[in-house]
């Protein structure tokens, strides 16, 4: 059967850069058109969670409410959705918190004068993390970030009491938590519980496996994520607001492009210091070029962006794409969605993908061990090996396409604090009084991935439609990658809001979409909701505050994790276009009604832009009523 799509005209992600998706047509195979080649349709065997292959009787494939289609051990298909729901949280929360592991490591690294490369940047934080590790804060900072280290590191291998960041969250939340039995102990405790679970023959319950989801995602955002988040703060600078550029267009025809890749920003915070020295500069000069370009995809890119301004190409959709310019010299990735086909598609061109974490290889790939104690001198190596590849450049094969987009990124929690906080008062107070007299409506989340099975602009969409209703957004992951191509990170955007909210925006001059980060800054937003509670006014829990979350392009497993963890936190979320458990009503209805009652908020599903907003302000409507602000 002919394929429905034609990747060429009717996609959306080919249409981002639908001028260099052309030229590369034919000549790699790129994911639109392998979507195209495989029909529009992914498994259907595996979709909807009821798949079961755990063991080795199977896989089986269930069907719900027929008894010869369970599984050969009698499993239900609530039984495996939740199991299948249960490894994607725990394979989520086991990304997150490895890399909040590798920060922790660089960070221990460094404190203890083991790299003379990184500093600490954010001595306030230091003090805070500190205090919740229940460390006496104000010793010398030198001594302090040593203790800080050693518990940092401690938190994962925790075998018992609580995740010290459990501390951080509303005192309601807390006892809900508790009563429940879901503060998760020590990070890799959850996650090797979650997996023993789930395999053949242990927890056999629906409602148990999803409990325990909880539990194990709340370590994910409360703990793994929040690490990361706290400690790359420290260590490289709290995001503060700056101005920057999206797109493809950020490469440079003149100069060594470098584009960095993945999560973890150590790589691109030790090739951006590298890329300044004198010494590497002449190099490329002695090639022909003007320099080295860094440009970021992905979360890296995120990273980065946040803290330096460095310009990001691309989102997890644009990964090929960056590199059927046929100008970037070397692809540096680490970990987390990176495609295999990077590989491939490089391979047409001079272009070198570098990969440089321990865990992380690909076949076709150039790999350059990444030494954590020199990691400038790492940096450097990688560099040349960019700076080699300049010469090589075929202009023949060269396009830039001259899409690109100014955004204004940088909104940690404790700029918001500020910026709609107040400079003097810094609490979210005044936020909290805007949501209470009705000028903003509430606060909404867009997070997570882009997906080449959506075939829609869900993200800009969406955003465009809640800002219009007076709702404040605040954007992460790819999702912000997304947002901002489509001009809606810049204060210019406030115009696109509603009559209400655009007062509010103008008078503090900041977007009506805020970037808060890379995916695992959605520790930020957690933080963030929590200080609207403390604020006072909005409740006394985050399942009270007229704030709702959404993931409309899901694609990573991290996603999942995420969701979960705002779920169990009391946030509403919603994810699109389809549901990981959908193929079994009773796992769904659990996850989408007795989480309701449970944790005080429901996932829920969404298939388009129209249907997310149209839920999402519901949601939020519903809260105010709940608080009696809906006047
Ligand atoms: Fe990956 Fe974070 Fe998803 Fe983008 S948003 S596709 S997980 S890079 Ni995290």
């Amino acid at each position: 059967m002919e394929p429905r799509l034609k990747a060429k005209n009717e996609c959306s992600k080919c249409m981002i850069n639908q001028d260099v998706f052309e030229r590369i047509q034919g000549k790699v195979l790129t994911a639109p058109e392998r979507v195209n080649k495989r029909g529009t349709k992914p498994c259907l065997f595996g979709k909807g969670g009821t798949c079961c292959h755990v063991c080795n009787m199977g896989p089986c494939q269930i069907v719900e409410g027929v008894e010869e289609l369970r599984g050969i051990c009698g499993a239900t298909a609530a039984t495996v959705a939740a199991r299948n729901f249960g490894r994607m949280v725990a394979a989520g929360t086991s990304a997150h918190s490895d890399h909040g592991r590798g920060i922790a490591e660089v960070f221990y690294h460094t404190v203890h004068g083991e790299t003379e490369d990184f500093e600490i940047k954010d001595e306030k934080k230091l003090r805070m993390v500190a205090y919740y590790f229940g460390l006496d804060y104000k010793k010398p900072v030198k001594e302090l970030a040593k203790e800080v280290a050693v518990n940092a590191l401690e938190e994962f291998g925790k075998q018992h009491g609580e995740l010290a960041f459990i501390k951080r969250a509303p005192e309601k939340r807390q006892q809900r938590w508790r009563e429940l039995g879901v503060v998760p102990r020590g990070v890799d405790r959850e996650v090797v519980e979650m997996l023993h679970r789930t395999t053949v023959g242990v927890d056999q319950d629906y409602r148990s496996l999803l409990k325990a989801s909880v539990r194990c995602a709340l370590a994910d955002g409360w703990g793994g994520s929040m690490l990361a988040t706290e400690l790359q703060d420290i260590l490289f600078g709290t995001p503060q607001p700056l101005r920057a550029v999206v797109n493809l267009g950020v490469l440079k025809e003149d100069m060594v492009n470098v584009t960095v890749h993945g999560h973890e920003p150590e790589v691109a915070e030790a090739l951006a210091i590298a890329a300044q020295d004198p010494e590497i500069i002449k190099e490329a000069e002695k090639v022909g070029a003007k320099g080295i370009n860094l440009a970021g995809i992905c979360c890296t890119g995120n990273e980065v962006l946040m803290r330096r301004g460095i310009p990001i190409a691309g989102s997890f959709v644009q990964q090929e794409l960056a590199l059927a310019t046929g100008a970037v010299e070397a692809m540096v990735v680490d970990v987390q969605c990176i495609m295999q086909n990077v590989a491939t598609v490089a391979s047409a061109y001079h272009t070198a993908v570098i990969t440089v974490s321990d865990k992380a290889e690909i076949e076709g790939a150039m790999h350059i061990p990444f030494d954590h104690k020199h990691p400038v001198e790492s940096a450097k190596k990688v560099l040349r090996e960019a700076i080699s590849r300049f010469p090589k450049r075929d202009k023949n094969l060269v396009y830039i396409p001259p899409n690109k987009m100014d955004v204004v990124a940088g909104f940690s929690h404790e700029t918001i604090l500020y910026i709609l906080g107040g400079r003097f008062r810094a609490s979210y107070k005044p936020l909290n009084e805007n949501i209470i007299n009705g000028r903003i409506l509430g606060v909404a989340a867009i997070v997570g991935c882009d997906n080449f099975r959506v075939f829609e602009k869900t993200h800009a969409e969406l955003a465009k439609e809640l800002i219009a209703n007076n709702i404040l957004v605040v954007v992460t992951g790819c999702a912000a990658t997304s947002i901002a191509r489509e001009g809606l990170l810049s204060p210019e955007a406030a115009s696109l809001a509603g009559d209400s909210l655009r007062e509010v925006l103008e008078a503090v001059g900041c977007p009506p979409v805020l970037h808060m980060g890379s995916c695992v800054d959605n520790s930020r937003i957690l933080i963030a909701l929590t200080e609207m509670v403390n604020a006072g006014g909005l409740g006394e829990d985050l399942d009270d505050l007229p704030a709702i979350g959404c993931a409309p392009e899901w694609m990573s497993e991290k996603a999942v994790a995420i969701g979960n963890y705002f779920v169990g936190s009391g946030a509403c979320v919603v994810f699109g276009p389809n549901f990981p458990t959908e193929k079994s009503q009773i796992a769904t209805d659990y996850l989408f009604h007795e989480f309701y009652h449970i944790f005080g908020a429901p996932w829920v599903v969404a298939r388009n832009a129209s249907e997310f907003a149209n839920i999402m302000i519901d949601k939020i409507k519903e809260k105010r009523k709940n608080l009696g602000i809906d006047k």
